[in-house]
Order: C-alpha cells, then structure tokens, then sequence
C-alpha cells in the first residue's frame, strides 16, 4: 500500500512547492542586476508573477530585487516544487487540464543554473561539426532566414513518474506532472541543419545551452545531449524563441531552446547556443554512464546490470493523465465529465479507455485527433456510476502499433519511462 499511487497523489497534492522555497545557495550573480535593469518592469513583472508584493504601486523604474534564479516558482501557477537546486517543479494532473498548457503551468526540469544573460537581442546559435557551412544566427536571423511555425508539442521528462518505483529510484520523484504541451514558434531544425549541410558521416547531433553547472565551474555542463541524425531531421522539432506566443519563459529555456516532442525531454536543450553536427554518438553531461537509458533486456525489480548493458532511451511510450475531476473530488452528482489527454512518442492514440470498476469492465473515450504532429490528443467521456460510493477511474491508452498502458511498472534502476495508468479516487453521490 506504500507504494500505491493513488495513495501517494493524496498525500503529494496539499504540499504547495512555496513552503520548500528556501535561499538557492551562496553562488554571488553579479550580473543578475544588469540583467533586470536591462529589463521593464512589466517583464519583470511577468517573470516574477505575484510575488511582487504591492508590485501595482511600485514607483516607476523600480527594480525588484527577486530573480527568476531564487524565486523559482516565479511566473508559475500552482507547481510542487520537488527541489530548489536545481529548480524541478511540477503540474498537478488537474491544473494540466487546457488542451494547450499555458507557460504558467509548464513544468521545469533544471540540471543547473540559470544562465546570467538572456538576452534575446545578442543570443547566438553556433551550428558546427560536420557541416558544409558552420553558421552563427541571431534569434532575427532565424526568424528572417527560415520559416516560422507554430506547432502544440508536447515533452515529457524521461523520469515522469519515477516516485512510484518500488525499490525506490534516485533522482527527482516526479509523479505525474513532468508532461506538458504548450505552443511553440520557431523555426525547423531541419531547415537549419540542411542550410549548414550535412555531411554524409554525420550520425548525432549535440546540443549545448548557456546554463551553469550546480559547481558553478564553468568547463562543466549540467546537460548536453543529442539525437540520432535522422530523428534530428524530421519535421516536428523545433528551435523555439516563443511559447504560448510569448517570449519564453526563463525557467523553460529563454530566449532560445529545442523543442522535440515526443522523446525524452532532455533532448530538448534549454538556452540553446549549440548544435554540433558529430560522426560519433554525442559524449556530453548526462549522454554517458547510465544517464537517460534503460536496460537492454528485461530485469527484475531491484537488479543491478552492468553499464555496457544499458541503451539510450528514444520515443517516450504511450501514456494518459485524467485531468478532470481531481483525485479525491467528492462529486455530489451520480454523473461527471471525465477528460485528460493522452501521448504516444513518435506514435498517434488509437484508443483511450475508462474502468471504473478497478479494471473490470471498460468504456471507450471519445478522442480527438491531435492539432498536429507531436501534439498530445485530448479526451472525454461522460460517466455513469451506478450507486454512491466511492470509485477510482483508470485511464488506459493505446497507441497506433497497437501498444497499451501496462497497469504495473517495468521497473529500471533509474526510475525512467513509467507510463503505468492513472487512476482517480472519486467519492461519488
Ligand atoms: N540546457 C539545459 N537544457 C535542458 C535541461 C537542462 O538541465 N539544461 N533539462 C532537460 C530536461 S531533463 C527536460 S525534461 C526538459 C524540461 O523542459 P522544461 O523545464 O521547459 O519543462 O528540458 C531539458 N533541457
Ligand atoms: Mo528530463
């Protein structure tokens, strides 16, 4: 019963991250205070969302001390904060609820510290390596240079899910909120890549951003990791200077960051500065060891493999969140909406599925088809219950191969890829 998920939601969701808000540790920014003087008040604002106390009344040009770096729930709406150094925030199932998630409510996974400037006007993005043309852009040189999309994507961090590991595995204990699918404008990186040009030896791509290394040593990376090329050239992955058609925000990458849905989110380099075209497999922070792979083979709960036997981990699997009603709503009525989304890596959702019987019987949601390519699909389905009482709503998703949600998890040391069902408590009537 410990490790029982519905158990452990109950006892996460009252434990708003604010409390856990503490001093982010003795590393001196100096050039934090350039960077919001360079910034208007209204940015600020934006950045710092409500924690500016009496920030209405602020005389003009004031410049608030708080920074993203050590307020790091800024510009954020209800997240759980799971660690402030670095900042890991995120999204109850129920605040996930929008088709599209609004930047408020995107969650963030940090390895390091947020870069001293990002500034979009003088960001640059070096493409080098195996090119024909290694090329230096300016966020105004994407936009003038290649077409601008705006594409829903949705990313999901490779540990989603990772507090229900049993043994228990180390690192950040999401539950089920790393998952979002907010709209992205940028341009292709497709479209880059072909314009520096390809070289026929190229196999992987590595991407660098501008954050800090916990160490504060600035020869470390806290994460630099890559794609196969041929993933790197497909359609849906995005060098992204806007979300929800705003800059993005600074805990999400700004000014500049990859977006590939559908895969890991580390594949998703967050202030981007650098994709090196490589004619080996990438070797940066968190591609090496056992970081971001799994096991080759099947092992039990608990067994330790040797590292040559763990494989980098590609397409997120097929996966489904109820977003409405939230765990443990006490529903006067004996019938309710029941809606959430559900994602499948690389794949489409063929088939969502409700019980609400623990598993004995089934009801087929109605889905929409995705906005497009690499979006998650929304669901819905009105339900019925039979008396009062208390009930639990599963949730179960199939993918275009045919590949369904397992109801146990196929555990691995490092507590990735759990897309085990989700399940609601309800009291109902
Ligand atoms: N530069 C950089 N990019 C990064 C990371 C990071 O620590 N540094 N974290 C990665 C991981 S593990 C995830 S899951 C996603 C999360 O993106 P988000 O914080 O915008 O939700 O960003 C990825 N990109
Ligand atoms: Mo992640």
């Amino acid at each position: 019963m410990a490790k029982d998920e519905f158990t452990k939601i109950e006892s996460v969701s009252g434990e708003n991250g604010q409390s856990a808000n503490g001093e982010t540790g003795g590393v001196s920014r100096p050039d934090r205070r350039k960077f919001l003087q360079n910034t208007s008040l209204a940015s600020i604002a934006a950045i710092v969302g409500t924690s500016i106390p009496f920030g209405a009344n602020l005389p003009a040009g004031f410049v608030p001390a708080a920074t993203a770096q050590d307020n790091p729930l800024a510009g954020k709406d209800g997240l759980t904060l799971l660690n402030d150094r670095p900042v890991n925030a995120e999204t109850p199932p129920e605040l996930l609820d929008d088709a599209i998630t609004p930047t408020d409510r995107h969650f963030i996974r940090n390895n390091g510290l947020l870069p001293d400037d990002m500034d979009p006007s003088t960001w640059t993005l070096t493409i080098d390596g195996f090119t024909d043309n290694s090329m230096e852009l300016t966020i105004a040189d994407l936009r003038e240079q290649f077409e601008v999309v705006t594409r829903a994507l949705a990313m999901e961090c490779g540990g989603n899910g990772r507090a229900f590991f049993d043994p228990p595995a180390k690192g950040n204990q999401w539950t089920y909120g790393a998952i979002a699918c907010s709209e992205w404008t940028g341009v292709r990186l497709k479209d880059v890549l072909e314009k520096a040009g390809v070289q026929s030896n190229v196999i992987y791509t590595a991407h660098y951003g501008a954050d800090i290394h916990l160490s504060g040593d600035p020869e470390k990376a806290p994460l630099s990791r890559g794609l196969p090329i041929e993933k790197a050239l497909t359609d849906n992955i995005l060098i992204a200077f806007e979300m929800n058609g705003e800059a993005l925000h600074p805990m999400n990458g700004a000014p500049l960051r990859l977006v590939v849905p559908g895969w890991p989110g580390s594949c998703s380099q967050k202030w981007l500065t650098r994709i090196e075209l490589r004619d080996v497999v990438h070797d940066g922070a968190k591609m090496t060891g056992t970081s971001y792979k799994v096991p080759a083979y099947p092992v039990e709960p608990g067994q330790d493999i040797p590292e040559e036997d763990w494989v980098i981990m590609e397409r997120m699997p097929v996966k489904s969140l109820v977003t409405f009603p939230a765990n443990g709503t006490d529903l006067a009525e004996m019938e309710t909406e029941v809606r959430g989304h559900a994602w499948a890596g690389d794949r489409s959702i063929s088939k969502v599925e409700l019980s609400m019987d623990f598993g004995k019987s089934w009801m087929d949601a109605n889905l929409d088809a995705a906005v497009n390519d690499g979006a998650w699909q929304n669901w819905r389905a009105n339900v019925t219950f039979p008396q009062a009482g208390y009930y639990e709503v599963w949730a179960r998703a199939t993918d275009s191969e045919g590949e369904m949600q397992p109801f146990a998890i196929d555990w691995n040391a490092k507590g990735y890829l759990n897309n085990t069902m989700h399940r609601v408590g309800l009291r109902v009537g």
